[in-house]
């Protein structure tokens, strides 16, 4: 225990996906550290464990109504937030993603007196404000939503920036960047090669939820180019259905260097298998995958976009090529593939960084503090 305990409310989306991941982590963690932790969501999140004392899930049930064209999770989510927190006198509510969590949040919070009103905290992963921050529909909602937050946070100094560019947000936003802390595998490097049928090759990771983002278009053309030239393995942690890309699969003929497994849970296994990571991003906020990755020793190429560099640095901890650049992601890939030496030594480097600054013990003490101030101050306004 490290700090005073605090009754907290998360809502995080549950389904793979960083935000959820780190929501998740964060949650144990503070259980751990003897907070009492209430997850609010449709779902449990995926990673969450049973059976943690202080730790504890609250389901929202949507009804179908058939007067509505479209089924609407913001109201019951906030009467839902709104009875945990008066049932279980909550100090915080920690929502990740503004939209619908930080609106359904501040509704929570105007169904309850305002001596149960918990501080709202609202931390910010990418896609709030790089895609529906741009959108009109969602723009003012999602302004509004950060406005009436105690606390905004960003996973990236990178975010926090496009954060204000793009919603014009001007109060402070607190740079927190994400961390991870591996659960030891289960089996050896060697049995998970041999699962995957890898030998000699070169066993080269992605992982993702392989959205338009993500840009598995460039991915699957960096291994075509590579097929007849190098000996290799591609290894893609799905986090949704790859069938869509089956048919560009068959098109590059890569069938036979491509494994994908989809909705992987004890991603451990395979991060410490694999030799490099390669992501192709067109955006990222942070890059979690990537660190997942450094915390194995296995060190990325990924593009140089958003809170990326934040993350890797250049050519010490990993390589960074522009967006969008073929000949760059390749040209990376050969250097690579074909030095396990500097593989070695970027991937001893890279897993130091994330010991050093991306663990459970560097950035959930930052929350804490945030928590603290946040409480303290709803409590002296009461
Ligand atoms: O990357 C995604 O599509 C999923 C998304 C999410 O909300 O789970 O990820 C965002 O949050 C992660 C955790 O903070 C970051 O590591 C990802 O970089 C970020 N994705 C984007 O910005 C595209």
């Amino acid at each position: 225990m490290s700090a005073t305990p605090l009754r907290i409310g998360i809502t995080c989306y549950p389904s793979i996906g960083g935000s959820g991941i780190l929501a998740s982590a964060l949650g144990e963690a503070l259980a751990r550290r003897g907070h009492e932790v209430h997850f609010i969501s449709y779902e449990r999140p995926f990673r969450l464990p049973d059976n943690l004392p202080g730790l504890h899930f609250h389901v929202v049930q949507v009804g179908n109504y058939e007067l509505f064209k479209y089924p609407d999770y913001t109201l019951p989510l906030s009467v839902k937030m709104a009875e945990v927190s008066r049932e279980h006198r909550l100090d915080i509510l920690h929502v990740h993603y503004a939209v619908p969590h930080a609106t359904a949040a501040v509704l929570a919070r105007m169904q309850l007196p305002a001596e149960l009103r918990p501080a709202l905290v609202t931390t910010l992963h990418g896609t709030d404000t790089t895609l529906l921050g741009r959108d009109p529909a969602y723009g003012p909602a999602i302004r509004h939503a950060l406005e009436s937050s105690d606390a905004v946070t960003a996973v990236s100094r990178s975010l926090a920036e496009e954060t204000r560019r793009v919603l014009g947000f001007e109060r402070p936003i607190e740079v927190i960047h994400n961390f991870f802390d591996p659960r030891p595998p289960r089996r050896s490097r060697a049995a998970v090669r041999t699962e995957l049928g890898v030998g000699e090759e070169t066993l080269i990771l992605h992982a993702s939820n392989l959205r338009p983002v993500k840009r598995i278009d460039l991915l699957l053309q960096t291994a075509a180019r590579l097929r007849d030239t190098r000996p290799f393995k591609l290894l893609i942690l799905a986090g949704t259905d790859f069938t869509p890309f089956e048919s560009d699969v068959r098109r590059l003929d890569l069938r036979e260097h491509l494994i994908v497994k989809e909705r992987v849970v004890d991603i451990e296994e395979y991060l410490q298998a694999a030799d490099f990571g390669l992501f192709t991003s067109d955006t990222e906020s942070f890059g979690l995958s990537i660190l997942e990755a450094m915390c194995f020793a296995c060190p990325s190429i990924s593009t140089a976009v958003g809170g990326i560099p934040e993350v890797v640095e250049n050519g010490r901890s990993g390589l960074l090529v522009p967006a969008d650049d073929g000949p760059a992601l390749l040209a990376a890939a050969h250097q690579l593939i074909d030095d396990p030496a500097l593989r070695a030594h970027l991937g001893t480097a890279a897993q130091e960084r994330a010991r050093a600054l991306f663990s459970s013990g560097n950035i959930v003490p930052k929350y804490e503090a945030l928590y603290a101030s946040r409480a303290a101050r709803q409590t002296v306004r009461h």
